[in-house]
């Protein structure tokens, strides 16, 4: 048995099922060892991509998604898609190949310090050095990428530690991993004090991370909101209290007078606790899993004069046990948080392109989702650009996966895959733009050959939009420069091309039938929708 058997084995062992991966030389082992296993390789056009994919099955099954691509090049082209899973607190592991350890140091092929340069972008990376011990690598890897904050984990793989023959397998012993792992409960006196807090506040209010916005987390807070009267909201946009799928939250987050965060950072996405939508007296409380998060809290109240109630502990438990604790007067202020968050302007519904002019991003909006809603647990995922944005603040499904924190784009179609490969019966559709689309487009590629469709609806506004408006708005219309994208780009053949399907659509009412069409074709498929170049929304009641 060599190394890379012994590594596929934990993983079948551990029930691991799919691996998105990229072939490299120094991990041909790995798909050499695959066979008979029943392990299923998804072998994709880009490592970022096959990182994407993996990220969104974490995100939609909170079992950590598997990547594994090559070594050098291939590893350093996956590190932005790293950086996307880590501040959406999503779980994957990243296996990539890795210079022989016998030619380290002596300039090798495609050498480089991997685990140092995966350290910024993951939650703990590492290389193996001992093919007998490569199971237990897989195990610790496993563990840490699910356990309290979820993560990515890389784990360098080296070509002869994978070849080398085992003399023995050792019993598996994940123990001391598991210790470094173990979380800090918070004590009954600190919930005491937490529940008592947010029980005497006028307005409380609770924010959690990206990893409260889905799975067990998630509901937990909403048993929590529930039970206590207390409003609770998940936070993952890079838009933080502007995020369109939160409607006016803008408007009662200026009110609240505690503030409590469960594994949410004080960071961009909350003004850093001192923004225009955040009240000047308002009282930070703070839960969170490790230390340094904490410690940046502290630092960030003082510095603005506020004590600080910020301290080490599993959010996740403190949420559940304030449960039972808290109770406040009324329900109103729950009642008034959920209510701006599901405001949609009125107006919005009327909203019809004039004659000969291109659709509006809601008319796009209204037929995505009555396709969405035609399915059961279907799911969306957005990319990000102004049709992102859009997409978030019109479409609502029990699941969906976004680009999150990062605000990176370019990660929706891979992201499609990856829901579709762990959601076989699941509509799954994605939004994004039209320059959005030239990053992954060879995935369709992917996505033909291993039966996974997807439908991709593409808010087509000839510009990177986003940026588009940032000059218009800046800079002025005198002075725009190097946003605009060609009109006339067919992307729906593109995705026909690489054996999709593929629709032009320019009237709303072409929408549906073109998403239905797309839908019975069981193929992977692009509706190319021509749309104006509408700002991305501000919501806002008033
Ligand atoms: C990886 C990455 N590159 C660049 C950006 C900057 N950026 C954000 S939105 C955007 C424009 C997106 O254009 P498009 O996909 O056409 O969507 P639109 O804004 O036009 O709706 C750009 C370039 C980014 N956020 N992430």
């Amino acid at each position: 048995m060599r190394g890379a058997d012994l590594l596929v084995k934990t993983l079948v062992d551990a029930d691991v099922t799919k691996i998105f991966a990229l072939s490299g030389n120094q991990i041909m082992s790995i798909f050499d060892a695959s066979i008979g296993t029943g392990l299923e390789l998804i072998h994709t056009r880009h490592e970022a991509a096959a990182v994407h994919m993996a990220d969104a099955w974490g995100r939609l099954t909170d079992r950590p998604g598997i990547a594994l691509i090559t070594a050098g090049p291939g590893f350093a082209n996956a590190l932005s898609a790293l950086y996307v899973a880590k501040v959406a607190e999503s779980p994957l592991v990243l296996l990539s190949g890795h210079t022989p350890v016998n030619q380290l140091g002596l300039g090798a092929f495609q050498e480089m310090p991997q685990a140092a340069m995966a350290a910024h972008v993951t939650k703990a990376s590492w290389m193996a050095s001992d093919a007998s011990q490569l199971g237990n690598d897989i195990e610790k890897a496993l563990l840490i990428a699910s356990h309290g904050r979820p993560g990515p984990v890389q784990i360098s793989l080296p070509a002869d530690v994978l070849e080398s023959e085992l003399v023995a397998v050792p019993a598996d012993s994940v123990s001391d991993a598991l210790a470094s792992l173990s979380t800090v409960r918070l004590t009954d006196g600190a919930i005491g004090q937490l529940a008592s807090a947010l029980g005497n506040a006028r307005r409380p209010l609770v924010l959690g991370g990206p990893a409260f916005t889905r799975g067990l987390p998630a509901e937990a807070l909403r048993a929590f909101s529930e039970a206590t009267g207390v409003p609770a909201i998940g936070m993952e946009s890079p838009r933080g209290v502007n995020d369109p799928s939160l409607g006016a939250f803008a408007e009662v987050l200026v009110q609240a007078d505690l503030v409590l965060l469960l594994g949410k950072r004080l960071d961009f996405m909350v003004q850093f606790g001192s923004g225009a939508d955040i009240n000047p007296d308002a009282l930070f409380m703070h839960v969170d899993f490790d230390e340094d998060a904490i410690a940046h809290t502290k630092t960030r109240l003082e510095a603005m004069g506020k004590t600080s109630g910020a301290q080490v502990g599993d959010p996740l438990d403190a949420v559940q046990r304030l449960t039972g604790a808290v109770r406040s007067a009324s329900n109103d202020w729950r009642n008034e948080v959920r209510e701006a968050v599901a405001h949609r302007p009125v107006q919005w519904r009327e909203i019809e392109h004039a004659q000969g002019e291109p659709l509006h991003a809601v008319e796009i909006g209204r037929a995505v989702q009555a396709f969405l809603d035609g399915g059961a647990d279907s799911i969306y995922v957005s990319d990000g650009g102004e049709v992102g944005q859009w997409a978030q603040a019109c479409l609502s499904t029990s699941r969906r996966v976004i680009n999150g924190p990062s605000g990176s784009i370019g990660s929706s179609i891979p992201m499609a895959i990856g829901a579709r490969a762990a959601n076989p019966d699941s509509r799954i559709v994605t939004m994004l733009g039209d320059g959005t689309f030239g990053f992954h487009p060879a995935e369709f590629d992917t996505a033909v050959r291993n039966n996974l469709p997807f439908i991709a609806v593409i808010g087509n506004d000839s510009a990177w939009n986003a940026e588009y408006q940032i000059q218009v708005r800046d800079y002025g219309e005198d002075r725009l420069i190097g946003c605009e994208l060609l009109p006339s780009t067919r992307y729906d053949e593109v995705a026909k091309a690489l054996g999709g399907y593929g629709e032009l659509v320019t009237e709303a009412s072409e929408i549906g039938p073109a998403l239905q069409r797309a839908h019975d074709s069981g193929l992977p498929s692009c509706i190319n929708v021509i749309m104006a170049r509408n700002a991305a929304p501000i919501i806002r009641r008033g």
